[in-house]
């Protein structure tokens, strides 16, 4: 990518500096950037004795087998002791760890105290089952307490967990079992999802005939549906872990013993299970929690609304909010049952301080309409984070205005399944916000944005996105496969981390990430990226949400086509819809230029999107090419993109 690539890029100029009040209070200070430039790694020493250990550390990174990093070397700790039992014997035992909310309306409150005890005895449990310390458990449940529970217990008696989204089929669910040779897989009979309950035991049940790893199935009982039982393999969870005993004396693992493994998908076909650690994973995880997030536990309620089978579920619902002592709401269902202001209902029902969501659904919110949220008091909110795509300008402003009370910080938080742990994000009381910018890497983290030569860009330009020193969250390796762990992330530059985003410095140095390397587009020999034309779309009074993907084109190499859904208060009929376009696509070149005037602008009802909210522009791609629209199995709902097609073909 070169520098004229990203030249055209949006004019934004709002800024929002702290509001005094907050920056005297906030726990993060501008220190911090300073401590850390002095002495890196005494700067993560002192942020991992924020944990208990039980042996300490001697070295605190060893490099010397780079790119295989271990961090915090010959320290041992427990995972679990550190998210539960230490704030009990702290005092704190009768503090709720989560407030549950079942999509239902069904509610349950846990304390640490018994956190403590549910841990224990599902830890117990799973030692009886056979689960031993470096076994790998797979876990396929849906967003209930006994998720954040299975994961607990596994890293209480050093076996790792692999997470496997709800929403995944048996197929992808059996080749991750197989990769990972897990032992025991946890389930449920089912879960709720838009009013009724969903099926997740079949799926199970299908994967493990052809899992020879697998011996035993731990199904919990949450929907009391009709399901298929095997006696030799199945047990039910409040059989086994309701009986076992609530004390379990947890023992301490080396630093780098493996936490988890969670699979994200690859530029290739083979889904890469991505490997974290313990000792480092835990000191990240829980020091960017508190300081991203003002995160006070004493009195903060916090949020945050991904599926616990994805990442950001990992690190900023189980992992970094439960070491540091949180109080934390889990929702288990969708945003729009059984109305499309249940997210506000629970914010106001819980007093949430913090909520942490992502982009796409910020702008499902702008399309229902801003009179949503002002039914629900949300004065109780302090930050909101965002995180999983870019987000548009456009939608942080209105995020901050109909969310926030135009009062709140927002932090656009950008990482990976890879990074473990947040890298770029302003800190809240600190950092005057940009919209639509993650702007600055997080005190202890080196970023930069590099073109194809690897020399750092001139602010003004674009190029991609590296880290340049290695990081204590950051990936282990790739389950079973240490080549492709460095031809992946080590081999496109020597010596630092390739992220596969593209990103730009502006005038002032800040980091604006303009999506992955592979959505940019070349149109006549410019590059383009999708991020930028999606803003300028979205910054359209009329627009809540668009995708742009470029097509191949006889003339112009490729061409822009995108889809947008209009937002619910545009007054759009489809006599109008010629008019609609022909004002989307104008205002495109006007925002950026003609170069990036879309060939095609579609107004469709949905988009194809992840369960974790990312969409996939692939798809897109398929319908704008006339090509037979390819795997749609990782889609969040696979009928969207039927919808699309026939909305597409009864327009035109
Ligand atoms: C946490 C998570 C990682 C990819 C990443 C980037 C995109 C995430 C972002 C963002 C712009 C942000 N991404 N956060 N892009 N701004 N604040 O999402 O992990 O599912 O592994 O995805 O998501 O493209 O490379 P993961």
């Amino acid at each position: 990518m070169t520098d004229e690539t990203l030249s055209n890029l949006l004019h934004e100029e709002r800024r929002f500096p702290p509001e005094k009040a907050f920056a005297d209070a906030a726990l993060a200070r501008p220190e911090l950037y300073q401590a850390a430039q002095q002495d890196r790694l005494a700067f993560w020493d002192e942020q991992a004795r924020a944990l208990t250990w039980e042996t300490p550390w001697t070295q605190t990174l060893d490099w010397s087998n780079a790119p295989f990093a271990r961090w915090f070397v010959g320290g041992t700790l427990n995972v679990a002791y550190n998210c539960v039992d230490r704030h009990v014997e702290a005092g704190n035992g009768e503090r709720v760890a989560i407030y549950f909310e079942g999509e239902p309306g069904d509610t349950r409150e846990i304390t640490y105290a018994e956190l403590q005890r549910e841990v224990s005895k599902a830890a117990n449990a799973l030692l009886g089952l056979g689960v031993e310390a470096g076994d790998r458990v797979a876990i396929y449940l849906p967003m209930i307490p006994e998720a954040v529970i299975s994961m607990l217990a596994c890293a209480r008696i050093g076996a790792a967990h692999s997470v496997v989204f709800g929403g995944f089929s048996a197929e992808a669910l059996r080749s991750r079992i197989d990769d990972a040779d897990a032992k025991l897989v946890i389930t449920s009979d089912g879960g709720y999802r838009r009013g009724s309950p969903s099926a997740l035991k079949p799926a199970v049940d299908a994967a493990v005939v052809n899992t020879p790893s697998v011996q035993k199935v731990l199904v919990v009982q949450r929907t009391k549906q009709d399901v298929a039982w095997n006696d030799e393999k199945d047990v039910w969870w409040h059989d086994v872990v309701d009986s076992a005993s609530d004390v379990h004396a947890p023992q301490a693992f080396d630093a780098e013993n493996p936490l988890f493994i969670l699979y994200t998908s690859g530029t290739t076909g083979k889904p890469k299970g991505i490997l974290h650690t313990s000792g480092g994973y835990l000191t990240q995880t829980s020091y960017t929690h508190r300081n991203v997030f003002d995160l006070r536990p004493e009195k903060d309620i916090y949020w945050c609304t991904a599926d616990i089978g994805w990442v950001t579920g990992h690190s900023y619902i189980v992992y970094g909010p439960l070491a540091n002592g949180a109080t934390q709401v889990i929702y288990e269902g969708t945003p729009d049952t059984p109305h499309k202001g249940r997210f506000w209902e629970i914010v106001q029902k819980y007093k949430v301080t913090q909520l942490y969501t992502a982009p796409t659904a910020i702008r499902t919110f702008m399309k229902w309409g801003d009179d949503i949220p002002a039914s629900f008091d949300l004065s109780s909110l302090r930050v909101l984070g965002s995180v999983g795509e870019p987000i548009n300008p456009e939608a942080w402003v209105w995020y901050r205005k109909h969310i926030g009370g135009d009062r709140t910080p927002i932090v656009d938080t950008w990482w990976q399944t890879e990074t473990g742990a947040i890298m770029i994000s302003p800190l809240p009381g600190v950092t005057t916000a940009k919209p639509g910018s993650a702007q600055v890497p997080l005190p202890g983290i080196g970023v930069d944005v590099v073109d194809n030569d690897a020399n750092p860009v001139p602010n003004g330009s674009g190029g991609f996105l590296v880290l340049t020193e290695p990081w204590p969250s950051m990936l282990r390796g790739i389950w079973g496969d240490p080549e492709r762990y460095k031809d992946t992330y080590w081999s496109r530059f020597d010596g630092i981390y390739f992220a596969g985003d593209g990103a730009k410095k502006d005038e002032d140095g800040d980091i604006w990430l303009l999506g992955r390397v592979d959505d940019v587009m070349n149109v006549s020999g410019h590059r383009l990226s999708t991020t930028e034309i999606e803003s300028a779309l979205v910054s359209h009074p009329k627009v809540a949400e668009a995708a742009v993907v470029g097509a191949s084109d006889e003339t112009t190499g490729q061409a822009v086509c995108a889809f947008v859904i209009l937002r619910g208060d545009a007054g759009y009929d489809e006599s109008q819809a010629e008019a609609v376009i022909t004002e989307l696509r104008n205002h495109v070149a006007k925002e950026i230029g003609p170069i990036a005037k879309p060939r095609q602008v579609m107004v469709v009802a949905e988009l194809p999107k992840t369960r974790s909210g990312k969409i996939m522009r692939r798809l897109l791609q398929d319908v704008a090419e006339n090509r037979t629209v390819g795997d749609v199995t990782t889609l969040a709902d696979s009928t969207v993109m039927d919808l699309i097609k026939k909305g597409l073909g009864s327009s035109s």
